[in-house]
């Protein structure tokens, strides 16, 4: 309970203060009751007529906008700026991708007016999305420029000396360094990376994380070789689908060891004021990481339709099929698929269905088109 109580108090204060501007009709919207109905306790210091995305919306959401520019990243961008790296060939043949990633010290706009002290890779929260090929070399340039020591940890089989862990390796790197971490991308799926500096849970929380997606190669899965050429960026398959990435995250604005904010790509409501267009058209398939600190778990759970899940996204068969939430504890990730196909054009709501946390920011829709898209 007290835990509880010390976020609606945030939420409470930061409405007092004026600086925060979360309105909290969405309790209604889960419960089944409005929000200005006078057995809905919770501060709503909006006017339902002021907001251009109409009240039923609004009664849910933060007012105002996030400064996108300002932070230097847009969540919608986000979705699917894939980072291929700088690419060429090695004397062996294989492709070899290089990157060059710096960790900053940054704060960042995760709601309106609400700005959190992160500590980002690339100035971004989730990092730059690394996505290359099964069997390709990856060589990462790890630059630190922030103020602590970090390092890069990727989810992903290699070297004990690549790990990116304290004791391994060149261990953590002290600010004003950096190092080389270098390996074969595998196994295919869909991964991460983040720091493990200690203590690990303040260099996570803070905002060093980011997807590291393997497509399948597919001539090393020729029983596979439809699905694989698929997941394949580039290939002819893969040109159909409409391909997003969503890091589950959250953020611990005043210190207490507990999030104030939850997300997909870091900022609260970024989908909800702005649905995610999809083409009914085309099929749909979400790369979904969890990288949220403090909370056991966090989940997805979509509306009016349903999924089938590809758990770290290893497999070219699904683990889970026709379900609508799937839930992960930190790290944990996966594969979704999905289609619109001959469903009503309109706005489906996708959220945690932890109520708690869509009700603070974890909250989206997509909207539904026939040819407009986001992919
Ligand atoms: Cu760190």
């Amino acid at each position: 309970m007290a835990e509880r109580s010390s976020r609606r108090t945030f939420l409470k204060s930061g409405l007092a203060a004026g600086f925060g501007t979360l309105a909290s009709g969405l309790w209604s919207l889960l419960g089944g009751s409005t929000a200005t109905e006078d057995k809905n306790p919770q501060p709503l210091n909006v006017s339902p007529d002021s907001s251009a995305v109409g009240r039923e919306t609004m009664d849910m959401i933060t007012m105002g906008e996030v400064n996108h520019q300002k932070n230097g990243f847009d969540p919608h961008a986000m979705l699917t700026d894939w980072d291929r790296g700088k690419v060429s060939t090695l004397p062996n043949g294989q492709t070899l991708r290089e990157y060059e990633i710096v960790a900053i010290d940054k704060p960042i706009e995760v709601a309106p007016g609400i700005n959190f002290s992160a500590w980002t890779f690339d100035g971004r929260i989730p990092g730059p999305t690394i996505r290359c090929t099964e069997g390709d070399r990856v060589r990462i340039k790890f630059i630190n420029a922030g103020s602590h020591p970090h390092t890069i940890h990727f989810h992903g089989i290699h070297d004990a000396s690549m790990d990116g862990v304290p004791g391994a390796g060149d261990g953590q790197i002290p600010p004003g360094e950096s190092t080389v971490y270098e390996f074969d991308a595998e196994p295919f799926g869909c991964h991460l990376y983040h720091c493990h500096s200690t203590p690990l849970k303040r260099h996570i929380h803070k905002g060093l994380y980011g997807a590291f997606i393997v497509d399948p190669d597919p001539t090393r899965h020729p029983e596979y070789a439809d699905a694989a050429s698929s997941r394949l960026l580039g290939s002819r398959e893969n040109e159909r689908w409409q391909e997003l990435m969503m890091v589950m995250n959250g953020f611990d604005t005043n210190f207490d060891g507990d999030n104030e904010i939850y997300a997909a790509n870091s900022i609260a409501f970024a989908y909800t004021n702005k649905p995610i267009k999809i083409d009914h058209n085309r099929p749909v398939r979400v790369y979904l990481i969890n990288a949220t600190e403090f909370d056991p778990i966090n989940s997805f759970h979509l509306h009016a339709n349903f999924f089938d899940f590809y758990d770290h996204g290893t497999t070219f068969t699904p683990d889970r099929t026709t379900i609508d939430t799937v839930m992960m504890c930190q790290a944990q990730r996966g594969i979704l698929e999905f289609s619109f196909k001959d469903f009503e054009l309109g706005k489906y709501m996708f959220h945690a269905h932890q109520s708690e946390f869509a009700e603070l920011g974890w909250m989206s829709f997509f909207e539904v088109t026939d040819g407009e898209t986001i992919a």
